[in-house]
């Protein structure tokens, strides 16, 4: 299967723009580009995505001109961000997290290793090369985006911890705090976050610890001050605010597998063949493009991580 598919490297012209991506209210101000975007897809309705996307160019909104209703609808749709701790509203999580505390904080990083160790915020920061790494990231619900992100190899700081060779798999947790993030009240869902990646995923190199994005620290709603990144997995494998890292010789159960397993599997890498259950992953909604994309093998990773699935069958569920 290495052979079979190919790496699709990420363009410029693939990157979501910061501002769409990370200031969306501040992007609200430039009118004339949102109501573009909104003009556009009122215009040709039928085989749009329930949430349009938004990046028109400045120069084509000027000529267009839409009611301020349309506005609202454009904003729910591109106020994005999946951070349940918070609220399942993703339109609510970057508010609701504004004064979410990240520092001082550690990261437990323990279980089959040789050199158990708590690390503080510096620690992490100072202690391992950063790199800017710029991912396609595709949420299991069919919309993605391109983000430059900061920070150091996964694999890097698992090397300093020497995983024993019974280790098999790296469990990882979010932190929970009910005073800090509201959505963790709601009993239906089992906090802490939790997720799990195969020993020689998380060692390949393009597993990600991000402190970062476009430059500038995390922010609290994209899941600081570190989080996974893992750009071949749907986007709920790339969990946030990690306040603990665990090797073990044992497959993790993660969030969304233990509240629906025959929606949510333990690999979950991106693969445009086999359906969610309840909708066709075969395309995606990029945000900032009015049409869709056709999505990618292991998001257009395949070259880079294929092998490490030699021997599965990539049309199956996991
Ligand atoms: N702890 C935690 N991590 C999480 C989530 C979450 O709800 N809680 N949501 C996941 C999902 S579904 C996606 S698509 C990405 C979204 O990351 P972003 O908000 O930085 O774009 O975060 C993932 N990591
Ligand atoms: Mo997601």
């Amino acid at each position: 299967m290495a052979q079979k598919y190919k790496s699709v490297p990420v363009k410029p012209s693939e990157i979501t723009p910061k501002d769409v991506y990370l200031s969306r209210r501040d992007f609200l101000k430039q009118m004339g580009i949102v109501t573009a975007g909104a003009a556009l897809l009122a215009a040709c309705s039928t085989d749009i995505p329930a949430e349009p996307s938004t990046n028109v160019q400045p120069d084509t909104a000027q000529s267009v001109d839409v009611s301020s209703e349309e506005l609202t609808d454009y904003e729910a749709a591109i106020n994005y961000n999946n951070y349940y701790e918070f609220t399942t509203d993703k339109e609510g999580v970057a508010k609701l997290a504004q004064d979410f505390k990240s520092d001082p904080w550690t990261v437990e990083v323990t279980g089959l290793v040789n050199n158990p160790k708590t690390y503080g915020v510096e620690d992490l920061l100072s202690g391992f090369t950063q790199e800017e790494r710029i991912y396609r990231l595709r949420c299991v619900e069919a919309w993605s985006m391109v983000i430059p992100w900061n920070g150091f190899t996964l694999a890097s700081l698992l090397k300093e911890v020497e995983p024993k060779s019974e280790a098999k798999y790296v469990r990882f947790e979010t932190l929970l705090d009910e005073n800090q993030m509201p959505g963790t009240k709601n009993r239906l869902y089992p906090w802490p976050y939790v997720e799990g990646l195969r020993l020689d995923e998380a060692m390949n190199d393009l597993t990600l610890m991000a402190t970062g994005l476009y430059g500038e620290m995390l922010m609290p709603q994209n899941g600081a001050p570190f989080r996974l990144v893992v750009p071949w997995k749907y986007g709920f494998k790339s969990i946030k605010s990690i306040v603990k890292i665990e090797l073990t010789d044992e497959e993790p159960l993660n969030f969304w597998q233990e509240i629906a397993p025959n929606e949510y599997g333990f690999y979950a890498n991106v693969n445009p063949n086999v359906d969610h259950p309840r909708w066709s992953q075969a395309s995606e909604r990029r945000i900032g493009e009015l049409s869709r994309r056709e999505t990618l093998m292991f998001n257009g990773y395949a070259e880079e991580v294929a092998y490490l699935y030699e021997g599965m069958d990539l049309t199956k569920f996991y």
